[in-house]
């Protein structure tokens, strides 16, 4: 077996470590440095600018947590924006719901869509749905032209550096407001409370102070800096503890006690809200 592994600092003191049998891809784009790497334990890997974005095995956890629990909080969501996210993971599950019509992908770096559509053909498989229109655009931008357009907008960013700085936010939380309809919603992805609980905080308050209806989220993610991962949904008139019944039956971690169960926090997450 090779001795080369992948090194992720996720912080000044902490690391995950994989070991890789090969290196598959690497490219410096416009916008970051995008890697490919074969790892021994979660099958291939996809970094950006050294950060891990998703692998094979637990990608799964991740989307289907960023994308279904704001899909069922919301009764007939047709018209879904997904805002970065450019392996395609957030669409095909998206897309896994009878009710869209349509469903906008803005991703900034079109060479993410390509690698993925390359190396990643499960997880990209939706973006070539006719439901769904890929734009390589500033998603910034593209909510900001779009008001009043979306029942529901997801962002799957990156961390709060480099490129997606502006997707964290309270004023791109405004224009997200504006491009929903009266009883949209959005879900964003928002990094661990073990290690992230500065921004956890003001992102809750930015959004809570944008939205009706604030609330924070967990699921558990194996390759992400710690395993336990928050989202923070605002809405502006649906509430995630109505949903009674679960529309999409094809997931392996999202169910309906899942749904409740991911907003139910520890006490010491419950002090970051
Ligand atoms: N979005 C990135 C989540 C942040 C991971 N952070 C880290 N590894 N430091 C993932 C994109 C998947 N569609």
């Amino acid at each position: 077996q090779s001795n080369l592994w992948f090194t992720e600092l996720q912080n000044e003191n902490l690391s995950i470590g994989l070991r890789i049998e090969k290196t598959i891809h690497s490219e410096r784009t416009e916008f970051q440095q995008l890697d490919v790497y074969q790892t021994a334990q979660y099958g291939k890997l996809l970094v950006l600018d050294g950060c891990v974005m998703t692998t094979d095995r637990d990608e799964f956890v991740y989307h289907e947590m960023l994308a279904h629990v704001p899909l069922h909080t919301h009764p007939n969501p047709k018209r879904v924006l997904v805002v970065g996210g450019g392996d395609g993971g957030i669409i095909r599950e998206v897309i896994k719901h009878p009710s869209v019509e349509r469903a906008v992908l803005a991703e900034i770096d079109g060479r993410v869509i390509e690698a993925s559509k390359t190396y990643f053909p499960q997880i990209a498989a939706g973006l070539s749905d006719p439901r769904v229109d890929v734009q390589v655009v500033d998603g910034i931008r593209y909510v900001e032209e779009h008001p009043g357009e979306f029942d529901v907008i997801l962002i799957d960013s990156t961390d709060p550096v480099g490129p997606a700085v502006g997707l964290f936010s309270k004023s791109f939380y405004e224009s997200v407001f504006a491009a929903l309809k009266p009883d949209g919603l959005m879900a964003a992805q928002t990094e661990s409370p073990f290690v992230n609980q500065e921004l956890i905080r003001r992102v809750y308050g930015d959004v809570a102070r944008t939205f009706p209806i604030a609330k924070l989220y967990l699921a558990f993610v194996p390759t992400y800096p710690t395993g336990m991962w928050s989202f923070t949904m605002g809405s502006k008139t649906h509430r995630p503890e109505d949903v009674k019944a679960v529309r999409v039956e094809d997931t392996k971690y999202y169910n309906l006690g899942i749904h409740h169960a991911a907003f139910a926090l520890p006490n010491f997450a419950k002090e970051l809200v």
